[in-house]
């Protein structure tokens, strides 16, 4: 552990709820107690321009053990207020929960401290699993019967302003 930035030790991260057997509360330690085969290093293999270290959301999903009605995940990020709910079905093999800049902690701005990824995300608002449901800041993750909040834009107006406000917010 002593190679790893001690503040992130501690600290809960992530929560995994809703119709899960298993409820967790995950920290930086849980995310890099992982096994080797659920880690994913260096993201940037898949998504150039982009960085950092990850569990991949199958992994998280069979340590929490969805019941068989579970049908939906809803990514929360309640920093921002900005939610997303996808078919646990699609969402299954794609998702990357990334939690690490090898010994350091993902910075804010890059989604941090965890940021969830599409490993193959089709262009915004042309799919549910578009790069719109790349959530940053993501603090927990529900699974549902029924799909649950969802706030990505709805036109193409709104999508533009919520660029346009990341923007601001990355250059704040
Ligand atoms: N928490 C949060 N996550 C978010 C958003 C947001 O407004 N808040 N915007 C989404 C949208 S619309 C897109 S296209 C991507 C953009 O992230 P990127 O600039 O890192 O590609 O983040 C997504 N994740
Ligand atoms: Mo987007």
């Amino acid at each position: 552990m002593n190679e790893y930035d001690q503040t992130l030790v501690a600290e809960p991260l992530l929560i995994v709820d809703g119709e899960v057997e298993r409820p967790l509360s995950l920290g930086f330690v849980d995310l890099l107690a992982f096994p080797q085969d659920d880690q994913v290093e260096d993201v940037s293999r898949f998504h150039a321009g982009r960085s950092g270290d990850a569990v991949t959301f199958a992994a998280i999903l069979r340590t929490a053990s969805p019941r068989s009605d579970a049908n939906y995940v809803t990514l929360h990020a309640d920093r921002d207020d900005f939610h997303v709910s996808v078919p646990l079905a699609d969402l299954r093999d794609q998702g990357l929960v990334v939690y690490r800049s090898g010994a350091r902690g993902l910075n804010p701005d890059r989604g941090g401290p965890i940021r969830f990824l599409i490993r193959d995300p089709k262009a915004c608002r042309s799919s549910e699993l578009d790069e719109c449901a790349n959530v940053k800041y993501l603090s927990r993750i529900e699974l549902t019967i029924r799909k649950g909040r969802d706030t990505r834009p709805v036109d193409d107006e709104a999508h533009a302003a919520l660029h346009r406000e990341q923007e601001r917010e990355r250059t704040r």
